[in-house]
């Protein structure tokens, strides 16, 4: 076909010009068939932009928002979790403290478990021990962590007491932001930002006090706006995680006493503390350069 006639043929179907065309082959899917397999649980990563305050966010996610979802698992249960990648790159999910087939690992070495645009992969994990334990993408996990491609599972001790409230805090880092008025632009947005700050600790995949809130609501962790909050006499738990990819993060909470003071959590490590409520006030709970608020009501 000759030059003119491409682009002619180009200009038909992309009305936007034809001054360059990628013809991007599309690459195969490893598990075909799971793309209409069953499963308990799915997660489809797809990119967002996530805005707060004046700075916006290109984000690689699970779900469309960072943290990506908490999962629950009681001890023993076995889940089918199926990946569906709505985004534009290669994915995976690689799962820690859970128990899986080596097929299932999630990093390049284990190819089935990679998961191209366009594709799934249902991954079967089995709850083994109580903790709270990361999952992320395995591909080039220091990368995808600081752009928000994580979430959590939490397996809950059988012995655990009811608790009021069950409040979940993720400590991490989103490295790569950018001016809003980049958003949409040519490209890979994510990579531009000149002034911008280059780095955020966060929590709840927020900087600076605009942590969400995500509490155990029923059977279910759900995340929202707002101010995590308890009343006196309440039983308390806290699930706490660290999805940075390097940095450890000094976890405190004002006014409390948990069974130490300030916890030092390694990346990918986890711990769950509980108190009972005795202490009225707005408190702040830090950790590395960002904070959270909890308010105890009298
Ligand atoms: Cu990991």
């Amino acid at each position: 076909m000759s030059k003119l006639g491409l682009c002619f043929f180009l200009v038909a179907v992309a009305p936007a010009g034809c001054t360059t065309a990628p013809t991007v082959e599309p690459l195969a899917c490893a598990t075909p068939a799971d793309s209409s397999a069953a499963a308990d649980v799915v997660l489809t990563a797809r990119d967002a932009t996530l805005s707060v305050d004046d700075v916006t966010f290109f984000a690689w996610t699970y779900d469309g928002d960072v943290p990506g979802p908490v999962l629950r698992l009681a001890l023993g249960e076995s889940r089918r979790i199926k990946l569906v990648n709505a985004g534009p790159r290669p994915v995976s999910v690689h799962f820690h403290g859970l128990a899986y087939s080596e097929a299932d690992d999630g990093d390049p070495a284990h190819p089935a478990s990679v998961v191209n645009p366009g594709c799934a992969h249902v991954s079967t994990v089995t709850a083994t021990q109580p903790g709270v334990w990361p999952f992320h993408s395995a591909l080039d996990p220091a990368v995808e962590l600081s752009r928000g491609l994580y979430g959590l599972v939490v397996v809950p001790d059988p012995g655990e007491l009811a608790a009021a409230h069950e409040l979940v805090f993720v400590l991490a880092n989103l490295g790569i932001p950018m001016p809003a008025a980049v958003v949409g632009g040519d490209g890979d947005p994510g990579e531009s930002g000149a002034g911008a700050p280059t780095f955020f600790q966060i929590i709840n995949g927020r900087p600076d006090g605009n942590a969400k809130v995500i509490e155990l609501l029923g059977d279910q962790y759900v995340a929202s706006e707002g101010t995590a909050t308890a009343k006196v006499g309440d039983r308390v738990r806290f699930r706490v995680a660290n999805l940075s990819a390097a940095d450890t993060y000094s976890f405190h909470l004002d006014g409390h006493t948990l069974p130490v003071d300030a916890v030092a959590l390694a990346p990918a490590s986890g711990f769950t503390a509980e108190l009972v409520e005795d202490n009225p006030g707005t408190w702040t709970l830090t950790a590395g350069g960002s904070f959270a608020t909890y308010q105890v009501d009298p």
